[in-house]
């Protein structure tokens, strides 16, 4: 199988998290790929029309996409089990969801800073995407303990990349203030072998 992959993208690494949870790191060729909306790059247009990634290529030519898919097929593939059987599964996906779209706030946010110049860009705007990611951080704290301690699932592996693209991209707003229970959540989840190994870095 070949996976588009960058080391900067959180999305990724949940997907790279994943193989190595479950064991399948060596089935995959990583294939470097980077771009943005405004100029695809080495996107993998080809395999993926949405120019993003991750995208996984299998053995017989289908394509997966997007994060959430791959990591399913993968999971599955593996019996991994970092699925879990309904009705745990619900709050499973429910919290990838919420971890999903902390990043898609920060990486709309990122684009605003790196992609758009500088006399076009809107403030009010930007600080609309964090305001959302305050509040699913406030949720995760507030809501979400109970589960994250429970066993390891792909729900806790989503939040662990959004948390640390967090420290990656916007380390100054310091998400962990005022958030003690996440932050030692996260502590934890970080000394995991396979979040230590896909650690983003430019
Ligand atoms: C999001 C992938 C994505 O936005 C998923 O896989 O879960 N819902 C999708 N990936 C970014 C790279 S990154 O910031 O992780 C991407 O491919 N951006 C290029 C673009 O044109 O948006």
């Amino acid at each position: 199988m070949k996976l588009f992959h960058s080391p900067t993208s959180p999305y990724v690494r949940k997907v790279m998290v994943l193989l190595k949870e479950t064991g399948q790191a060596a089935d995959v060729e990583l294939i470097p790929a980077a771009g943005s909306p405004v100029d695809p790059g080495t996107m993998p247009t080809g395999y993926n029309p949405l120019g993003k990634i991750p995208a996984l290529v299998l053995d017989d030519g289908l394509v997966l996409y997007d994060s959430r898919v791959i990591c399913q097929f993968l999971d599955d593939r593996a019996g991994g089990g970092l699925f879990p059987a309904p009705p745990l599964r619900w709050r499973c996906l429910t919290l990838e969801s919420l971890a999903d779209g902390i990043l898609d706030a920060a990486v709309l946010m990122r684009y605003e800073s790196v992609v758009r110049p500088e006399e076009i860009r809107l403030e009010a705007w930007v600080e609309g995407q964090w305001s959302k990611i305050r509040r699913a951080l406030d949720a995760a704290e507030s809501d979400w303990i109970g589960h994250l301690t429970g066993p390891l699932d792909m729900g806790q592996v989503a939040l662990g990349c959004a948390l640390g693209y967090l420290d990656f991209r916007f380390g100054a707003r310091n998400w962990r203030d005022g958030r003690p229970s996440l932050a030692a959540w996260e502590a934890e989840l970080a000394r995991r072998p396979s979040m230590h190994a896909t650690a983003p870095h430019d």
